[in-house]
């Protein structure tokens, strides 16, 4: 199968392949969101089929629970589930001490729930979610529809005494239509191109009422495992 992919597509398979590694018959396994963690949803679904990998599957998303389903795998709820042996999930960025940003998928809610009630987090990426420091990438906060436009400015508000280099605050949307997350709540990209602090921010943005959570992962992802187009995976 790999053969015949584009290199960033191979990279984030073999990414997902070896990942399949962490997982046994018996486990209870929290899926991730987003284009690499379907790829761990195929490579799962064709152990379930053809190796009789028997394993109960917790989604991040509706559109990972479908997936699921589709391909074969037995789907339960996180609280049928209690809790789970590990989580495999991509992201978005990682640092060197296994930060992460999540969330442009729109699902880093149900992510960080799943990921925090798992023994272990494994983390699928392709070689361009490696970076120094945090906030290239826009960092997504979840809030709730009431009230939104005042919770956007007590955000804009509390980011002008964070260390970050950029204090844009855009809506997230769907062509016309903002976007709605899983929960039914808005999605805000925080456009910080540099987050000195990730700790100190995570902690000051899940202090304002109307945001339900950050895509900030702090000491939850335990392994990195990183694909490249030439066909080397590497584990960090
Ligand atoms: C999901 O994976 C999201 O949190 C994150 O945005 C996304 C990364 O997308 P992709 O794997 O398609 O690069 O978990």
């Amino acid at each position: 199968m790999a053969s015949e992919l584009s290199p960033i597509d191979k990279a984030k398979f073999l990414a997902a392949k070896q990942a399949t590694e962490y997982v046994e018959t018996g486990m209870k396994v929290g899926l991730g969101t987003g284009s690499t963690a379907a790829w761990l949803v195929q490579c799962l679904g064709e152990m379930v089929r053809e190796d009789g990998l028997k394993i109960k599957g917790v989604p991040t998303s509706t559109r990972t629970a479908n997936l699921a389903r589709k391909v074969g795998i037995e789907v339960i709820t996180l609280d049928e589930a209690k809790w789970l042996d590990v989580t495999i999930d991509g992201t978005d960025e990682y640092d060197a001490k296994l930060t992460l940003i999540k969330g442009g998928g729109g699902a880093h809610l149900q992510e960080k729930v799943v990921a925090t009630a798992s023994d272990r987090m494994i983390v699928i990426a392709d070689a361009s979610k490696k970076v120094d420091t945090l906030g290239a990438f826009p960092l997504p906060v979840e809030v709730i529809p009431f009230g939104a436009k005042i919770t956007k400015r007590l955000i804009e508000e509390m980011l002008i005494g964070m260390d970050v280099l950029g204090r844009e605050v855009t809506q997230r949307m769907n062509g016309d239509k903002p976007f709605i997350s899983d929960e039914g709540n808005f999605i805000f990209d925080l456009h910080l191109k540099r987050i000195g602090n990730p700790h100190q921010l995570s902690l000051a943005l899940n202090q304002i009422p109307g945001l339900v959570e950050n895509g900030l992962f702090i000491d939850i992802c335990d392994v990195v495992i990183v694909g490249h187009g030439d066909g080397r995976v590497d584990v960090r």
